[in-house]
């Protein structure tokens, strides 16, 4: 029997190519985003009896209810709750940078996800199911401008271990992923670039969004009595080794 994932920001990096994967492994998935031609082409691409396109701001609760509601019968019972979608905006120092830049950070990377993973709890109950999120090292190790990017994906990578405790006893697994560099177009939007050339890790040889779907597809198709309660991945060329001293304070 296919299995259907719910995989927030699949119009690029990492949820695009988790759609990818998981369909060619024999998944069914309801891809969301914004960009709806994007959505439209996975659907074109992959098969509408593969791929639903659920078109919606994750922001907005409203377009959220509508969508989940909107699901045809064949992806309405959701087994697996990838939450992905999630971005960066501004590396400015805590004390130079735009609140507005703060306030999207924390509706799209917290607030949107404990909604939609809210709304998505009881299918995934009744279905034994599985959620897994896209957190980040930047959850765990501080570097300079992180701030509330660093202090949101904290948030994600301690909710998805609690969201563990929670669902104790009902079958549901549950696993944090906490990647460090990977290519894809969340440096430019961190950046505010829209020059590939700026990508923050040009030539820093970067995992790929496919090392992540392969992932993530890996922990979705384990045996049910196994749960990978988190997992965190560098490239090689990063590490966390990061202490700094200021001699002098002005
Ligand atoms: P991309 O920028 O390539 O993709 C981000 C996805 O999120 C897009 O599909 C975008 O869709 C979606 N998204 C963003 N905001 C919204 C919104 N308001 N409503 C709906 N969808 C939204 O980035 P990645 O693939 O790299 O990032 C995916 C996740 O991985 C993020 O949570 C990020 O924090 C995390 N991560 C990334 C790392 C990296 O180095 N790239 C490292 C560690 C974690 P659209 O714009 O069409 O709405
Ligand atoms: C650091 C990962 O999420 O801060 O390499 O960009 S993130």
């Amino acid at each position: 029997m296919s299995r259907t994932a719910f995989v927030t920001g699949a119009t690029a990096g990492i949820g695009e190519a988790t759609v990818r994967t998981l369909v060619a492994s024999g998944w069914r998935c309801v891809a969301t985003g914004r960009r709806k031609e994007r959505l439209d082409a996975l659907v074109e691409e992959l098969g509408a009896d593969k791929v639903h396109a659920a078109c919606f701001d994750v922001r907005d609760a409203e377009a959220m209810d509508a969508a989940i509601t909107a699901l045809p019968e064949a992806f309405a019972g959701i087994d697996l709750l990838v939450n992905n979608a999630g971005l960066a905006q501004g590396l400015s120092p805590a004390q130079e940078a735009s609140l507005d830049d703060w306030q999207t950070m924390i509706d799209t990377n917290v607030t949107a996800m404990v909604v939609l993973t809210r709304k998505l709890l009881p299918t995934l109950i009744e279905r034994k199911g599985a959620i897994i999120a896209i957190g980040s090292v930047a959850g765990s190790y501080i570097y300079p401008g992180g701030n509330v990017y660093a202090g949101s994906k904290a948030f994600v990578n301690h909710f998805t271990l609690a969201l563990r405790a929670d669902l104790h006893g009902t079958g549901v697994r549950v696993t944090s992923i906490e990647p460090g560099m990977v290519e894809t177009e969340f440096t430019l939007v961190r950046t505010g670039s829209q020059d590939a050339s700026d990508d923050l890790y040009r030539g820093a040889d970067p995992m790929t969004g496919q090392d992540i779907a392969d992932t993530i597809r890996w922990i979705a198709e384990l045996p049910p009595h196994l749960n990978i309660n988190r997992i965190e991945l560098m490239p090689v060329s990063q590490d966390f080794a990061g202490f700094r001293v200021a001699r002098e304070h002005h």
